[in-house]
C-alpha cells in the first residue's frame, strides 16, 4: 500500500509506521489521517504483525501536533468532522487488538500527545517534549485528549496541562505517569524494538483479551467488566496456546505461542 506521509516497515512480526512530514514536524494533516487509517486496518488484518511501532520523522519531532494551517480556516462544522474522524482512527489504534508503542522521539503536542495517548505503551526519548498545548491557539484538544489524558494521569493534573498548553519534558511526563519509559534520545528506536520483540513473543489471543478487557471493561461498572474478564479467560482456556503455555511451565521448558 502506498502512502505520502507514513513510512511502514516490517520487521519480523513488528511493524514500524513512522509519521513522515519533517518539514512540518510531522503535523497531521487530513491525508495523513486518513493514511493512518488505511494503514491501521491493514496491519490489524495482517496476522503476521504481532506489534506495532509508531514514530515520527527526523530528530526533532514525534507529532507537533494537528496541522495548524487546516485548522486555521475550517468552518465550525467541518471542524467537528474533522475532530471525529481523527478520534474513529485513534480509537482504531486503541482497538486494534496488537499492543502499538508510541516511541516519543521528539515533540509530542497536541494531537501527537493525543495519538501517543491511544497507543499501549509510550517510550519517550530524554529529549522528548509533551504538551497539550490547544489553549494558547483558542482552542480546545479534539481527537480525545481531554478524555484519555484525564484517564491516564489523573483529572487534576490533566486539568493542569490542558489549562496551562505546558510543554513538558519527558522525565516529568514519566513522574506523571503519562509516558512509561524514558531513554537516552540514541537508543529509542533499539529499546522499542526491543519491547516490540518481548510483546511479540507472548500469546497473541491471550494479549488481545487483556487489550480488550482494559480498554472496554474501563467503559464498564466494575461487576459486569469481571464477568466480561471471566468469559475471556474462559475463552482463552480453549486455545492451543493456553495447552502449550500451561505445559511449558509444567516441563519446564520455554513456550512457543502460535496464536491460535
Ligand atoms: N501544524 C503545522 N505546521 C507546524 C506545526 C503544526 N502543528 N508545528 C510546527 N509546524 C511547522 C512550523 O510552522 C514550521 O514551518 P516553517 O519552517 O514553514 O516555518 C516548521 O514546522 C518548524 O517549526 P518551528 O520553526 O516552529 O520549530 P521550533 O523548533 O521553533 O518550534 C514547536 C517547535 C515548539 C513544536 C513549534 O513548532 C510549535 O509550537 N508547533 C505547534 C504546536 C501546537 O500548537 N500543536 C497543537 C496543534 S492543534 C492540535 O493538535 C489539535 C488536535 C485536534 C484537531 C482536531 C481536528 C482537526
Amino acid at each position: 500500500m502506498a502512502f505520502d506521509n507514513l513510512l511502514l516497515e516490517r520487521d519480523g512480526a513488528v511493524a514500524v509506521l513512522t509519521i513522515n512530514r519533517p518539514k512540518v514536524l510531522n503535523a497531521l494533516n487530513g491525508q495523513t489521517i486518513d493514511e493512518l487509517r488505511r494503514a491501521i486496518l491493514e496491519l490489524k488484518h495482517d496476522a503476521g504483525v504481532r506489534v506495532v511501532i509508531i514514530t515520527g520523522a527526523g530528530e526533532k519531532s514525534f507529532i507537533a501536533g494537528a496541522d495548524i494551517n487546516e485548522i486555521a480556516v475550517q468552518s465550525p462544522i467541518d471542524g467537528r468532522e474533522h475532530a471525529i474522524r481523527g478520534q474513529h482512527v485513534f480509537d482504531l489504534i486503541e482497538h486494534m487488538g496488537k499492543p502499538v508503542i508510541a516511541a516519543i522521539n521528539g515533540y509530542a503536542l497536541g494531537g501527537g500527545c493525543e495519538l501517543a495517548m491511544a497507543c499501549t505503551i509510550r517510550i519517550a526519548a530524554d529529549t522528548a517534549k509533551l504538551g497539550q498545548p490547544e489553549i494558547n491557539l483558542g482552542i480546545v484538544p479534539g481527537y480525545a485528549g481531554t478524555q484519555r489524558l484525564a484517564r491516564i494521569v489523573g483529572r487534576g493534573r490533566a486539568l493542569e496541562l490542558l489549562l496551562t498548553g505546558d510543554q513538558i519534558p519527558a522525565q516529568e511526563a514519566h513522574r506523571l505517569g503519562l509516558v512509561n519509559r524514558v531513554v537516552p534520545a540514541g537508543d529509542l528506536m533499539q529499546e522499542a524494538r526491543s519491547f516490540a520483540a518481548t510483546l511479540a513473543a507472548k500469546a497473541p489471543v491471550a494479549v488481545r483479551y487483556i487489550l480488550e478487557a482494559v480498554h472496554k471493561g474501563l467503559d464498564m461498572p466494575f461487576s459486569q467488566a469481571q464477568i466480561f474478564e471471566a468469559t475471556l479467560f474462559g475463552l482463552v482456556s480453549a486455545t492451543e496456546d493456553m495447552k502449550e503455555g500451561t505445559t511449558a511451565f509444567l516441563e519446564k521448558r520455554k513456550a512457543e505461542f502460535k496464536g491460535r
